[in-house]
């Protein structure tokens, strides 16, 4: 129904996009034909003998077509099975030659395409985008050297710290085995079970209770490469590093709420978000940031850097932006693209390379040996979507679904038949492992300086500002209240929260029904380290960006006898500022405004909700608000805003709607002159006043009023 501001597709940017251009089919224009090529000029009724007889063996057509949708399904990821993806572009701001030699992070002039998958981790592939989960945050650069894929998260840290563990973690996690509940959820006994016996898990786990486990969009959310890697110069100089994707729209969340509602109203939150700021030229940029570590720096922070379960708090060892990453271009078709990409934490290029850290080192086999059943056999760098740009040449050969022909008789290394090609490229562009000491004997073991499982949980916590820690605190309630067996909520409380802060454990432990715990015990599971900070500001979401209204999207809710000027004005201002206003009416036949002009509404009270917009308007108008509040949906609109702590602007009349919305007692007196904003509620005295507009705006960019959270319970 909206009008996109680009209607067609957008032009292919990249190299990548036109190496696409041969396998895209374009049938506009075209006949219908089966896969051999063939006419086919019906495809209602199958080949039968007689009108009313039996289908005849030899209709190839339907065989063929029954065939093909027989196998349409592959195995989903085993994880991070839901996701979008998108194409674009990488370009580095300035040479980084002094840490690294590879190209794409040393010739700002080159921009190098890309294609990001985000995505959820637990649920299946239809599940809803909104769940409380951590977000995938996976980035193929399609470099002049070969594919580098980054394959982030967008949060900082992981649950274990050895790769041995990530099926026990998985699996717990996940819907339970006997009746497959719970969809895309970690409320559940096993989840917590495995948390309150593994505490190397109690990070991350903060993390997942906070609010970065329900973003606003994927282009709100910041990317993290989690393990410490390495860059290496062309010298062969290795510098520790660790990768971050900074959202340049600043990273937001919702209310759980909010998020549980819009997983009903709009499963497909995320991902419609993401297809259509592309559609609409409204590309999703992140700069790519580096905290760059000597290496012998490794142990210098009271942690192990090769430890997954610990960040390293931007305040130590800032975060340098050293170029940036545009979406610019929707797939063309989810299957063959969002689906068949294949990532793989061991494609590196010369230039970047790995270090010891457990749990990078099982991601190098996984990523690999996960698509031989995924993608149906080992050939899966050929499809389209994995084919690197930079030119494949070597003695690979045969498997199912092969692509590739090879034209020369020597298939393999050395020959003199084909003239002992595809010849060792020269060992300064190849890629060449870093010659790390390594010495040490076969031993199942953890190191000891990975230890401390609650210094850097309870550094989280303290980083964050009061609403964060208060949701916090209540997703805690609301996941192990939702735990059947006592001893495990016990477990949580006595040897999870305990260690990470009194007064979480107190609050969590009597919303769950379990006795208060009095003091810290310290557990076995290891000493707080010393942190070398009390805390990290940018770990909050407080002090994230909050200067611009650009993409949100606003309701305003009219009916017959609104006011069209005031309405027509509040638009002009908050689209000049690059936000998108959708007018949302009864139905969708014309409105008539105050002033006797007909707008189309874009949603109806029903079509639309609240939950799906980042605030809410309502202009004056007698008989507009009158109509308004005989309609419960309506109100609703004014509620939930209020209640999720959005931006909301409520013009003359329009006020009134608060009390109507059983919300007035929270909100702050209405104002007896012109105009007044305060904790992100907009009301003037009469329509079109001054300032009213300029006050909504800035409210909106506020991103949440969280002044007008209830307080949470004595
Ligand atoms: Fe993954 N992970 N992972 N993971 N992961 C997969 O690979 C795995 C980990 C991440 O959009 C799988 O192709 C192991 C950390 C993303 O296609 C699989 C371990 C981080 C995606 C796999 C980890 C991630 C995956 C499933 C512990 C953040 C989606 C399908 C040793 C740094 C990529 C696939 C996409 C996907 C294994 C831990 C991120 C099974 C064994 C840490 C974003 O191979």
């Amino acid at each position: 129904m909206r009008l996109r501001k680009t209607a067609a597709k957008n032009p292919p940017t990249s190299l990548k996009s036109e190496s696409l251009e041969p396998h895209r089919m374009h049938s506009e224009g075209q006949f219908l034909t089966t896969d051999q090529g063939i006419p086919i000029s019906e495809t209602d009724n199958s080949l039968k003998a007689g009108v009313r007889g039996p289908t005849l063996l030899e209709d190839f057509h339907f065989r063929e077509k029954m065939m093909r949708f027989d196998h349409e399904r592959i195995p989903e990821r085993v994880v991070h099975a839901r996701g979008a993806g998108a194409h674009g572009y990488f370009q580095v701001y300035k040479s980084l030659e002094k840490y690294t030699q590879a190209r794409f992070l040393t010739d700002p002039s080159l921009r190098t395409p890309v294609f990001v998958r985000f995505s959820t981790v637990g649920g299946s592939r239809g599940s809803a985008d909104t769940v409380r989960d951590v977000r995938g945050f996976a980035t193929k650069f399609y470099t002049p050297e070969g594919n580098f894929d980054l394959v982030g998260n967008n949060m900082p840290v992981f649950f274990i710290q050895d790769g041995i563990k990530f099926p026990d973690f998985v699996h717990s996690v996940k819907p339970e085995p006997h009746n497959e509940i719970p969809q895309a959820s970690s409320a559940h006994d096993s989840l917590w079970d495995f948390v309150s016996l593994v505490p190397e898990t109690s990070h991350m786990v903060m993390w997942l209770m906070s609010d970065r486990a329900i973003p606003r969009s994927f282009r709100m959310m910041e990317g993290f490469g989690v393990h410490t890697f390495r860059l290496v110069n062309a010298e062969g100089k290795a510098t520790l590093v660790k990768f971050h994707w900074k959202p340049l729209l600043g990273t937001h969340s919702m209310v759980w709420d909010e998020a549980q509602k819009v997983s009903g109203k709009d499963p497909d939150f995320h991902r419609r978000d993401l297809w259509e700021a592309i559609e609409d030229g409204d590309f999703p940029e992140y700069e790519l940031g580096l905290q760059l570590i000597p290496e012998e720096d490794v142990l210098k922070y009271g942690f192990d850097l090769l430890d997954a379960t610990k960040l390293l708090p931007e305040e130590l060892v800032p975060v340098q932006r050293v170029g940036k990453l545009t979406l610019d271009r929707n797939p063309d078709n989810f299957f063959a693209e969002t689906e068949q990409v294949a990532f793989c934490v061991a494609n590196v290029v010369p230039g970047i390379d790995f270090t010891n850290d457990p749990l990078m080192q099982a991601r190098l086999f996984s990523y690999l040996d996960t698509q031989l059943t995924r993608l149906g056999g080992p050939n899966f760098a050929e499809l389209p979507i994995n084919k690197p740009v930079a030119p494949v040449h070597n003695h690979q050969q045969d498997g199912f679904g092969r692509q590739t022909i090879p034209t020369s008789r020597a298939n393999y290394h050395p020959n003199s038949l084909g003239g002992g090609c595809p010849f060792l490229a020269n060992p300064k562009q190849a890629f060449t492992h870093l010659q790390e000491r390594v010495d040490g004997r076969k031993i199942r073991q953890r190191s000891g300086s990975f230890n401390d499982h609650f210094s850097q949980a309870t550094l989280f916590y303290k980083s964050l500002s009061k609403p964060e820690q208060q949701h916090l605190v209540a997703a805690l309630e609301f996941e192990v209240g939702k735990v059947e067996r006592k001893e495990i909520r016990e477990r949580v409380v006595n040897q999870i929260l305990v260690n990470i802060d009194l007064d979480i454990a107190q609050r969590v432990a009597r919303a769950v029904g379990v006795a208060p715990p009095k003091a810290v015990k310290p557990s076995k599971a290891g000493k707080k380290a010393k942190n070398a900070v009390e805390a990290s500001p940018a770990l909050s979401l407080e002090n994230t960006p909050k200067d611009s209204i650009k993409t949100r999207k606003i309701a305003a809710l009219v009916a017959d006898g609104f006011a069209g000027k005031e309405l027509a004005h509040v638009r002009k201002t908050l689209e000049g500022l690059g936000a998108m206003v959708e007018v949302v009416g009864p139905t969708l036949s014309p409105v008539t405004s105050m002033e006797g002009e007909q707008v189309v509404p874009h949603k109806t009270y029903l079509t639309a909700s609240s939950v799906l917009y980042d605030a809410v308007y309502v202009p004056g108008g007698e008989k507009s608000v009158a109509a308004l509040k005989r309609v419960p949906v309506a109100v609703d609109f004014v509620r939930e805003a209020f209640v999720h702590c959005k931006a909301l602007a409520l013009s003359g009349e329009a006020g009134t709607l608060l009390d109507t919305a059983g919300v007035s007692q929270l909100a702050l007196p209405p104002p007896t002159k012109g105009v007044e904003g305060a904790q992100g509620v907009v009301r003037s005295v009469k329509t079109e006043t001054k300032g009213f507009s300029q006050l909504f705006a800035d409210a909106i960019a506020a991103h949440r009023h969280w002044a007008r959270e209830a307080p949470p319970p004595a």
